[in-house]
This record gives structure tokens, C-alpha cells and sequence, in this order.
């Protein structure tokens, strides 16, 4: 093996160890949502490059609001699915969008972009 192949092979074994720690063991920040006074449980989530809570803990049968602040462009976070609920909604660049649902059940249910790549979960307790 050449120094060339050498280097190839790191930096290959590189990206893998990267996408492996992006998708499997990227931290997880959790929040809790906050009740306003109406009674809807709210969380502010910061979508750049992922999202900011990534694990948000709601209570059952109350109605949540996720307000989501897209601060970037890139045109990867610009779609938010939660098949779960039957959500799917564009999030315009530099805005907060409200994303509003009732949870009926317990669980955890994921949340992603449009292309499956950027995750988040809502826990229900
Ligand atoms: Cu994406």
C-alpha cells in the first residue's frame, strides 16, 4: 500500500466513523415543554443544522405548539415532517413557524426534515 492508498483509506474510514457518530450519537438535548396560560405546551426549537432541542418532552392530551426558528438557508432543513401526526410544513428561512398537535398517546415520536436527515423526537408521557 502507497502512502496515497494510506491516506484514502483514513480519511475513508473517517467519514464513516463521522456519519456513524452524526446519526447514532450526536448529542441529544432534551426540554421539557413550558404550559402558557391557555394550557398549550410550548417548546422554541432552533433548526440549523439539526435541531436545537432535539428530544422535547410533552405531556399527554394537552396541545403542544413547537415554534421552530429556521436561522440558516440551506435548503435541507427547509421542509419538517412528523409523519406521526400527519404534519408536514415548509419552514421559511429566518422565521418561526408554529407547528401545532394534540398528543393522544404516549410514545416517542420522531420528527425529521424532508429528506430524512436531520431528527429530532417528541417524547409523550
Ligand atoms: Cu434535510
Amino acid at each position: 500500500m502507497d502512502t496515497t492508498q494510506l491516506l484514502v483509506t483514513i480519511i475513508g474510514l473517517g467519514l464513516m466513523a463521522f456519519v456513524g457518530w452524526f446519526f447514532f450519537l450526536a448529542p441529544h438535548q432534551r426540554a421539557a415543554a413550558v404550559s402558557s396560560s391557555a394550557g398549550v405546551q410550548q417548546v422554541d426549537i432552533t433548526v440549523k443544522g439539526g435541531y436545537s432541542p432535539n428530544v422535547i418532552e410533552v405531556r399527554k392530551g394537552e396541545p403542544v405548539q413547537l415554534n421552530f426558528y429556521r436561522d440558516e438557508e440551506s435548503s435541507c432543513s427547509e421542509e419538517l415532517l412528523m409523519p406521526d401526526f400527519h404534519i408536514r410544513r415548509d419552514l421559511p428561512a429566518f422565521q418561526t413557524t408554529a407547528v401545532e398537535f394534540l398528543p393522544q398517546k404516549a410514545g416517542s415520536f420522531e420528527f425529521t426534515c424532508g429528506m430524512h436527515m436531520l431528527r429530532g423526537s417528541v417524547v409523550v408521557r
